[in-house]
């Protein structure tokens, strides 16, 4: 039986799933991380998340490594130049989330904008007959940027037309047969929009994307929505401008330290927070955990990979 390093916990079929094929190594649960290394170090297999990852140093001491099989879409944790010049193949689980990373931006823009978490606790709380609840605003009308207008980006547009918004978006360049304006200047899109959603990939590239020039043109009639990875945003911004009425709200299932949460975002009612489940449905997880699988057994097999990165 082939050795597989599985670098984090994985799902309960997935790891019952490996178990039959591999002869699974948790690193997570080594004592001696080092020590670990070197007894694996002609493994030729691993199943990382796209939290956990895998690092140059990592790979160094794992010569034998063919093949990171990452459970997510976001590769941003693995070490993709280094797993390149190292000639180890990584693949990810894209395509098989979008939907339910969609719903998720969906769901988190109108959770914003009828304050639906706040509406369930002015009623919970018996708060009603004291009076109406405050009224609140619709997608409707409304326009929304999409920043990173990929498979999810496109999804979210789709079901924002399906709301009845107008739907613009930036990225590094246009794209053909696209039906919606582009702004190839984020800060000016965000000038023109109430919406603001991004799903763009974490990494160096795009760290701090969304920064104060940003989250200012936004402004105290606009939102943030972020599905894509904490990283993007600059947060300490985020949470000063919210504080000082300078942006209108935020909606957010990544954050910069997860799972730790800055106190200043949980104490503002205007912010709805997600704790990272934008994928996180029973159907979604099967789908990704299949493909994970299928991807690690094509690669024993010497197959061409379902969903390579790059
Ligand atoms: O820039 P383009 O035209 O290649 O558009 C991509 C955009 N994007 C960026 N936009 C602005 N500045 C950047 N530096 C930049 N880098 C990438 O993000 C593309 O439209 C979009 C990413 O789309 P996909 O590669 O199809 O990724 P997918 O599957 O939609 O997932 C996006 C991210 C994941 O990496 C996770 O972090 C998260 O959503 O769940």
């Amino acid at each position: 039986m082939d050795d597989l390093i599985m670098m984090g916990p994985m799902p309960a079929d997935l790891t019952e799933a490996l178990g039959q094929r591999f002869a699974v190594a948790r690193y997570w649960e080594a004592p001696d991380k080092a020590a670990f290394l070197a007894d694996h170090a002609n493994t030729r297999f691993m199943v990382t998340d796209g939290h956990t990852g895998c690092s140059a140093r990592i790979m160094d001491a794992l010569p034998g490594l063919e093949l990171i099989a990452s459970y997510g879409v976001g590769t941003d944790a693995i070490d993709l130049p280094a797993a390149k010049a190292r000639g180890v193949a990584v693949t990810n689980t894209p395509n098989v989330l979008n939907d339910a990373v969609a719903e998720l931006a969906l769901g988190l823009m109108l959770a914003l904008g009828r304050r639906i978490v706040e509406a369930d606790r002015f009623v919970r709380d018996g708060c009603w007959r004291a009076g109406n609840f405050a009224l609140t605003s619709e997608l409707a009308g409304a326009t929304v940027g999409i920043l990173g207008l990929g498979r999810i980006g496109k999804e979210i547009a789709s079901r924002a037309q399906a709301f009845r918004m107008n739907v613009v978006y930036h990225g590094r360049r246009p794209q053909k047969d696209v039906p919606f304006r582009y702004y190839d200047d984020l800060t000016e899109m965000a000038r023109d929009v109430e919406w603001l959603v991004a799903a763009v990939p974490g990494g160096v590239q795009t760290a701090g994307l969304v920064d104060r020039a940003v989250l200012e043109a936004l402004g105290p009639q606009g939102a943030i929505v972020n599905v894509g990875r904490g990283s993007l945003i600059d947060e300490a911004a985020l949470v000063e401008l919210l504080q000082a009425g300078k942006l209108g709200g935020a909606a957010l299932d990544v954050f910069a330290a997860e799972p730790d949460v800055p106190d200043a975002l949980r104490a503002m009612d205007n912010v709805v927070l997600s704790p990272h489940q934008a994928s996180a449905t029973e159907k979604t997880r099967r789908a990704m955990a299949y493909l994970v699988f299928q991807n690690l057994v094509a690669g024993q097999a010497g197959e061409p990979l379902l969903t390579p990165v790059g």
